[in-house]
């Protein structure tokens, strides 16, 4: 059997409870194989494919907080520090019932591949909880944060493990843990990034993954000899990342027809009002029905089973930025008939394997996450160098960085890709190009 099978084979079995993380190892395992092929006894005598499936170490703790009723509440917390060999962990936390241990294993690896991607020295990590943000009070959040940064401030550092946002932690969550790891530990120092801008915090952060996505985008469809002007976008979610990529899109020329959250989805044939969007989002904290209500060009739908929601349209581009496996091989099918021309994620694994290898098949241009979602990650790589020289640069040379870095990214992808001969496999370019670096540095530094 060859190594990557061996080690396929071990993983679905010792982690059979943790599809996700499955998921997400078959997709890069699949993809390296003709990397692995080329040296399979080097490869195979360092256990190269073991170490890099296991995090470092696995962190699971007790989080009781009271509620506004008096209640004690207990969530559960998780910190996955899974490879630190190009840098100190780093990679978001993730607050959301959904939230178990094989879902912060699958971010957690992905995050190696997409840090290594940014090339920046930062090595990769996820964590989170199961408590859910949705309705609790701001007071119930902080005493959420306070309790849960008690426990994860005795294994991250500035130089150690830098966690960040993802789905449920915005700026507001990040401050509050800032708070209470300063007042732990008597330091002043970028632990966190996605701060505010008046303790510590970069401009363009916020922007960064939505904007990124659309940089690393344009690149693609230039490359294609084609331009972003006047393309008809889909993009499902409506967080910081899908509100920033719908700005950009507009920014560039293009108009974004659709926006979701997880009870439903908005189509507004018009154009997504952006501002719109962030007075309901991120200044109202409400659901897009209010959208719908203010906008009279905008269709408001509620999620049912076996819909395809914002994948039913006419599109010539779709940008999952939502969540893992928001899009199946039905919704491929149904942009492919509709003539989608390219596809790229800003979520972090939201098309399955099937649907990506459907894309890959009809020959749709499609980046994956690690990929195409890397300027969130990457400015706040920029963040912690900030933090270190205890300056802070403007927006436009944070920007000007960020897209340097998503058009650098899809170069690299492109490159490694043609390298292996496989040409426009964008999804097998960016693990081998993340991979190989990740390696090399393991390699240098030993067996540990
Ligand atoms: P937010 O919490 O800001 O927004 C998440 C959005 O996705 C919301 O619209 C939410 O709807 C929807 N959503 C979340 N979970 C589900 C679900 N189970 N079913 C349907 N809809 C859901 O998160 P972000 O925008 O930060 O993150 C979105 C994605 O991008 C995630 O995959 C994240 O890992 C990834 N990502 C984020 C980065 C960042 O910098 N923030 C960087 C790189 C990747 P609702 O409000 O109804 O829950
Ligand atoms: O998935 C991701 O890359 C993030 N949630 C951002 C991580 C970070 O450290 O900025």
């Amino acid at each position: 059997m060859s190594y990557v099978d061996e080690v396929l084979e071990k993983i679905k079995k010792r982690d059979a409870d943790q599809p996700e993380f499955i998921q997400a190892v078959t997709e890069v395992l699949d993809s390296l194989r003709p990397v692995i092929e080329k040296d399979e006894q080097k490869y195979r005598d360092l256990a190269i494919l073991e170490r890099i499936t296991e995090p470092d170490r696995q962190i699971m703790f007790r989080v009781p907080w009271v509620d506004d009723n008096g209640k004690v509440q207990v969530n559960r917390g998780f910190r996955v520090q899974f490879n630190n060999a190009i840098g100190p962990y780093k990679g978001g936390l993730r607050l959301h019932p959904s939230v178990n241990l094989g879902i912060i294993k699958f971010l957690g690896f992905e995050q190696i591949f997409k840090n290594s991607l940014t090339t920046l020295p930062i090595g990769g990590g996820k964590g989170g909880s199961d408590f859910d943000p949705k309705g609790k009070s701001d007071n119930e959040i902080m005493k959420f944060c306070q309790s849960f940064m008690t426990e994860l401030s005795k294994y991250i550092g500035a130089d150690e493990d830098v966690p960040a946002g993802d789905i449920g932690t915005g700026a507001r969550e990040i401050g509050f843990m800032f708070g209470q790891y300063k007042r732990i530990k008597g330091l002043y120092e970028g632990v966190l990034t996605g701060k505010g801008l008046t303790y510590g915090g970069s401009l363009a952060r916020t922007e960064a993954t939505g904007y990124g996505l659309l940089y690393l985008t344009e690149e693609m469809v230039k490359c294609h000899g084609d331009k972003m002007e006047g393309k008809v976008v889909a993009v499902s979610g409506s967080g910081n990342v899908a509100i920033y990529a719908c700005q950009k899109a507009t920014q560039l020329g293009a108009k974004v027809v659709t926006v979701s959250d997880s009870t439903g989805w908005v189509y507004d044939p018009e154009g997504i009002d952006v501002a719109l969007l962030k007075e309901v989002k991120e200044v109202k904290r409400a659901r897009l029905t209010e959208y719908a209500a203010a906008r009279k060009s905008a269709e408001y739908h509620e999620k049912k089973n076996g819909e395809h929601g914002v994948w039913q349209y006419k599109v010539d581009i779709a940008l999952p930025c939502a969540t893992q496996n928001e899009l199946d091989i039905e919704d491929a099918k149904m942009l492919v008939a509709n003539g989608v021309k390219y596809v790229a994620e800003g979520a972090n694994m939201p098309t399955t394997i099937e649907a990506t290898q459907y894309f890959q098949k009809n020959n749709v241009p499609f980046v994956g996450g690690k990929a195409a979602n890397a300027g969130g990650v990457a400015t706040s790589a920029l963040e912690m160098s900030q933090n270190s020289e205890r300056l802070s640069w403007s927006f436009e040379e944070v920007d000007s960085k960020l897209k340097g870095i998503m058009v650098g990214i899809y170069h690299n992808i492109d490159d490694a890709a043609k390298e292996y001969g496989m040409e426009g496999n964008y999804v097998a370019g960016a693990n081998i190009a993340g991979f190989k670096k990740v390696v090399e540095a393991m390699i240098a530094q030993g067996v540990c």
